[in-house]
């Protein structure tokens, strides 16, 4: 280790783990992503928060940009360290802190892993019920820096709602306890919301208290087939209006072939062109009766065409797997994303203005089309048609991402639904956050930090 800046962290941290092998920088220098050349200067693993202070002291003093780093499954390139930065992982503070049963908060170190979380959670009779497919890999941390959102927004809202306190050091090298658990706290800014979604920009989250909530009532899954895609917001009415949903999911054929190819089953003997994934609570039969009569209400009205329902965990979990494994399924194609969202109401308008938009914008190429559209959340990828070069095929989805946030903005959506600005929306911000937005935000980071430490480059355009 010759580079005389992590000769002075080591002595100033003497105990500081510190990596720098080409398998460590190749390996914690990138994101789900892939996009970009990992290039980092180092990696290193506090353990607890005030190796983070000593780290950003540290940084301020030699002008090393700092790239906080959890499970690395973020999707726009928030966690890519590609110009010498120091990778701060939170890998070894995975800890489960402590359980408070009269707050019914669990307090948690930044680098624990969702789905430790939610067992811990379980352990004690509650839940914690943020919920995505990379729940084995992504962590507490960086769901706070995304504010992600996943599969269950529609019953339980984004992973900020559950936050009763954070412990974060800034980008001044401060450690600020924030919120303490408290449920009131009238007392001024609350400066625990700012860091929920700042991505790393104004400091490291170390620790949080999670909020918990009863354990969930039992529930049922059904698949639905849809024959067009103006069904599926009529659907979600129909849905909606008689039962207590957990979660309203939507797919495309494309991506079910995709997830099939990759292993799961099409329940289905027929293909048909959409999909809608409904989870409800079925606390009694009077439950189950009124999802059999959304069921045949939106039969009659020709919305579906076809549908099964879980009779069992292990028919849910299949179910569930044809929209939790698209992304996986798609990974090796490395496809460009979107992650867009609008208010629900407006979802019905902004689908039919896209549809002609990608058409024209991607005439030749698969684009894939799913997301939580309960949530008016949709996920849109785009795979590099086979002979296109790399560049080329980034250059066309970028000239169409531009299209796609300009009418956004006409639908005052976003251009970031639940995966961050990152490296790959920052292009696109003033579409979603107005001049004045964006300059609040630049005034805020400034006061945070002061030197531009914290994942500089990231969020904010060039
Ligand atoms: C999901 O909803 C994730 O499955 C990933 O947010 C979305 O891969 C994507 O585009
Ligand atoms: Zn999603």
């Amino acid at each position: 280790m010759t580079d005389p800046r992590l000769e002075s962290l080591r002595s100033v941290l003497p105990g500081l783990q510190l990596e720098c092998g080409p398998a460590e920088l190749e390996h914690f220098g990138r994101d789900w992503t892939r996009r970009w050349t990992p290039a980092p200067l180092a990696i290193a693993f506090p353990r607890q928060a005030q190796d983070v202070v000593g780290i950003v002291q540290w940084a301020r003093r030699e002008g090393v940009v700092l790239v906080p780093s959890g499970g690395r499954t973020g999707l726009s390139g928030g966690a890519v360290a590609a110009n010498g930065e120091l990778v701060v992982s939170l890998e070894r503070m995975n800890r489960i802190l402590g359980f408070d049963p009269v707050d019914r908060t669990l307090q948690v170190q930044a680098g624990a892993v969702l789905q430790v979380v939610q067992e811990a959670a379980r352990s004690h009779g509650l839940a914690y019920p943020v919920d995505f497919g990379s729940r084995g890999s992504c962590t507490i941390g960086g769901n706070i820096a995304t504010n992600a959102g996943g599969i269950r927004v529609l019953r339980h809202g984004n992973t900020r709602e559950w936050i009763a306190g954070l412990t974060v050091v800034t980008g001044r090298g401060e450690l600020l306890e924030l919120n303490r658990g408290l449920v009131k706290n009238s007392s001024g800014y609350d400066l625990r919301h700012l860091l929920v979604g700042s991505e790393g920009t104004l400091g490291i989250v170390v620790e949080a208290t999670l909020k918990l909530a009863p354990s969930p009532p039992p529930t049922n899954v059904m698949l639905l087939a849809l024959p067009a895609f103006e069904a599926v917001m009529e659907v979600f009415s129909v849905f909606r209006e008689r039962l207590q949903l957990e979660a309203f999911e939507f797919f495309t054929d494309v991506a079910l072939r995709h997830v099939v190819g990759h292993g799961a089953s099409d329940p289905f003997d027929q293909v048909h062109p959409y999909y809608v994934v409904v989870e409800f609570a079925v606390a009694d039969e009077a439950g189950e009766a009124a999802a059999m009569a959304a069921f045949e209400r939106a039969m009659e009205a020709g919305l579906v065409v076809d549908g099964v329902v879980s009779q069992s965990d292990a028919q849910a979990a299949q179910i569930w797997q044809l929209r939790e494994g698209i992304t996986e399924s798609l990974a090796p194609r490395r496809p460009y994303k979107n992650d867009v969202s609008v208010r629900v109401g407006a979802m019905p308008a902004f689908l039919a203005e896209i549809q002609g938009l990608l058409g024209e914008g991607y005439p030749d190429f698969e684009v894939v089309w799913f997301g939580h559209i309960g949530d008016g959340n949709l996920h849109i990828n785009v795979l590099r048609p086979e002979g296109m070069a790399e560049q080329a095929f980034i250059g066309r989805c970028e000239q169409v991402t531009r299209l796609l946030s300009d009418v956004l903005a006409r639908h005052g959506g976003s251009i970031s639904a639940e995966h961050g600005i990152g490296l790959v929306k920052k292009p696109y911000l003033q579409g979603t956050r107005s001049v004045a937005e964006i300059e609040v935000m630049r005034g805020i980071r400034r006061v945070l930090d002061p030197d531009g430490i914290m994942n500089r480059g990231k969020v904010f355009p060039d």
